[in-house]
């Protein structure tokens, strides 16, 4: 009764364990593999990405397995940096990420300032037996950070709607509106045929 987070991010693995407490499994993460060495993430897209970390996992553990690849997507940067979200700065220092992506939008006005979060998730069997689902959130990208809470581009990423950045927010706000959130509550839609497969 257990299922493995394909992640070592610990931001990540606290949001889905919030998520997931309804269904009452076990959750463990890469923190309890610590024999797991880096995997690369060669892949092109979220899904590629989240597929390979969930393949090594699945095959490492023999086990059911949660992959989560995520990034932000900024209109005036055509995209950038996606799939690069992580290393954008070069070594996954969050920090570093967000001096960066507010360097390069420096002389972007207000007004041109969208951005999109995307999440894929990717749950695997041992047996083969998987399911893709993805979620995203729309917002900008604020000239400064605002707030303490949640993780990576959270200070810079602020919703209108909400009148936040999502690192002003709850975790249970921020999962009610985030991509990962909105991934999961689909994931959750179709957990239970997955894991009777
Ligand atoms: P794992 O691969 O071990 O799961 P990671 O942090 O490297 O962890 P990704 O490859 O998906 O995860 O990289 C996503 C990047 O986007 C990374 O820089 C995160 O900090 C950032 N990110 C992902 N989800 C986020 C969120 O909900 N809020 C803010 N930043 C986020």
């Amino acid at each position: 009764n257990t299922l493995v987070i394909a992640t070592r991010n610990q931001s990540k693995a606290r949001e889905f364990s919030e998520m997931l407490a309804p269904k009452g499994i076990t959750i463990k993460t890469l923190a309890d593999y610590p024999d797991v060495g880096e995997i690369s993430e060669t892949g092109s897209t979220f899904e590629e990405n989240a597929t390979i970390k969930a393949k090594a996992i699945a095959d490492h553990t023999q086990l059911p397995v949660l992959a989560d690849d995520s990034g932000l997507e900024v209109a005036a940067l055509n995209g950038e940096p996606g799939i690069y979200s992580a290393r954008y700065a070069g070594d996954h220092d969050d920090a570093a990420n967000n001096a960066k992506l507010l360097n390069n939008l420096k002389n972007v006005p207000a007004d041109k300032r969208s951005a999109i979060f995307h999440t894929t998730l990717v749950l695997l069997k041992p047996n083969g037996s998987k399911l893709v689902v993805d979620g995203e959130v729309a917002g900008e990208i604020l000239t400064a950070p605002r707030g303490e809470n949640g993780f990576g581009y959270d200070p810079l990423f602020y919703i209108a709607s909400k009148g936040k950045t999502m690192a002003e927010m709850t975790d249970d706000e921020k999962n009610a509106i985030s991509h990962r959130g909105r991934a999961t509550q689909k994931m959750m839609a179709q957990f239970d045929q997955w894991w009777e497969d």
